[in-house]
């Protein structure tokens, strides 16, 4: 090989972005709910010699040679991903929940069957049949919502809906909701009418794996998930299932949507899964349940809106039209004074995607730096602050100091890109 340098001096611009981006990171309150960060040992596998090797197929069957490390990695993951989630059979090749999902339902469906799944304007995701997904473009999508007062799932109207359509498969799970899902209802309702259950928890995942929320697992044919959120791994998917389905997942995985999968990430995942067996993961999940709820509480005091009412596990979605404010403007106010989240629509939302009437609201993060639920009001006394009077520099100001003080008592990530 005939370079040895190193980043910073084979490749100025990329290291001082890095460099950029973890300095962000160590200097921001990050909120993004679907955003965390890895340990060092995750860091370092997925910025390992891994990420130079094709292993098409399983292990022990694979495509190429010189797959035993690789194998060794991949095992490790899907026995201890086994393990976390009291799983039968797991495939943890998915680059992302995207492609978890793409895998159980061309594993289950054919071109026009019908698809239920939550819409993405009620908190669901793209995947779930939005029209501009693959998802929403291969299947006759039927699309259930919250109820309008209490904004949360209107079983009885799924199950009516249910009856109506006669989807082959229902999927459950969402992206933005803060309520507790039922998976036992919804087995009830997919028995049926003769539908197989997908559950995404791609958001929950790790409070399903540390017993702070019920597992779809007992009720549901499939259950997908992202690998980072509440999991706090790498960015990456997987899907779980019993022996009935296994192959067909394989097969749908690898070859049907995938090449070669991408071995870092699996063997970083695997640090992940490790880490998540500890006791210190429960201590972890159910600190950020009680974060999320002591942050609502707080922005409730402050005479925030919180859709649903509350949230029973690590986000929630705040109505900021009471203020005056669109989405979009509070995230940018926000992004000025050091603290991060995205725009959101919430149920019923007569602003578009783009503009929004809400934000999310995350605690996975600043649970990772081990903020507690003094930090929380103390945050959530902030975000009021800004979103008060969004236009002043002053205050924006006045509240990066007391964000730059808070990252600084809360360290992250050391100085080193
Ligand atoms: N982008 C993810 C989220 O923010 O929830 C979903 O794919």
């Amino acid at each position: 090989m005939s370079d040895h340098r190193s980043l910073e001096a084979s490749d100025p611009e990329v290291y001082q972005a890095i460099a950029g981006e973890r300095q962000r990171q160590n200097q921001a309150i990050e909120l993004i709910a679907s955003e965390n960060f890895v340990s060092q040992a995750v860091l370092e596998a997925a910025g390992s010699v891994m990420t130079n090797k094709y292993a098409e197929g399983y292990p022990g069957r694979r495509y190429y040679g010189g797959c035993e490390f690789v194998d060794i990695a991949e095992r490790l993951a899907i026995d201890r991903a086994k393990e976390l989630f009291g799983a039968e059979h797991v495939n943890v090749q998915p680059h992302s929940g995207t492609q978890a999902n793409m895998a159980v339902y061309f594993s289950c469906l054919e071109p026009g069957d019908t698809l239920m799944g939550m819409d993405l304007s009620s908190g669901g995701h793209l995947t779930h049949g939005h029209p501009l997904s693959y998802s929403g473009r291969d299947f006759e999508v039927v699309a259930y919502g919250v109820d309008r007062e209490t904004e949360v799932i209107d079983y009885e109207e799924v199950s009516r809906m249910a009856d109506e359509h006669q989807p082959k498969l229902i999927v459950c799970g969402a992206s933005a909701y803060s309520r507790s899902i039922d998976f036992e209802r919804f087995k009830s309702i997919a028995d049926r009418v003769g539908a197989l259950l997908m559950a995404d928890i791609a958001h929950i995942a790790g409070l399903v794996a540390a017993g702070f929320h019920p597992s779809p697992l007992p009720h549901c044919d499939f259950v997908t998930t992202t690998t980072h959120k509440t999991r706090r791994g790498p960015r990456g998917g997987l899907v779980v299932c019993n022996e009935e389905f296994a192959k067909r997942v394989d097969r749908a995985v690898f070859p049907g949507i995938q090449g070669g999968p991408l071995r870092h990430i699996i063997a970083a995942l695997a640090v992940a899964l490790r880490e998540a067996l500890g006791e210190s993961f429960k201590v972890y999940q159910g600190q950020l349940i009680r974060n999320a709820s002591a942050m609502a509480d707080r922005l409730t005091e402050h005479g925030f809106r919180i859709v649903a009412g509350g949230t029973d596990n690590h986000l929630f979605l705040m109505d900021v039209s009471a203020s005056g404010l669109t989405g979009k403007q509070a995230q940018i106010a926000l992004e000025g004074a050091g603290i991060t989240v995205n725009k959101n629509t919430i149920p019923y939302d007569p602003n578009p995607p783009l503009v929004a009437s809400g934000i999310r609201i995350g605690t996975p993060a600043v649970t990772s730096r081990e903020m507690k639920e003094p930090e929380m009001g103390a945050i959530a006394d902030l975000i009021a602050l800004v979103l008060q009077q969004p236009e002043d520099e002053g205050v924006r100001e006045k509240v990066r100091a007391q964000v730059q003080d808070l990252c600084t008592r809360f360290p992250l990530y050391g100085p080193a890109a």
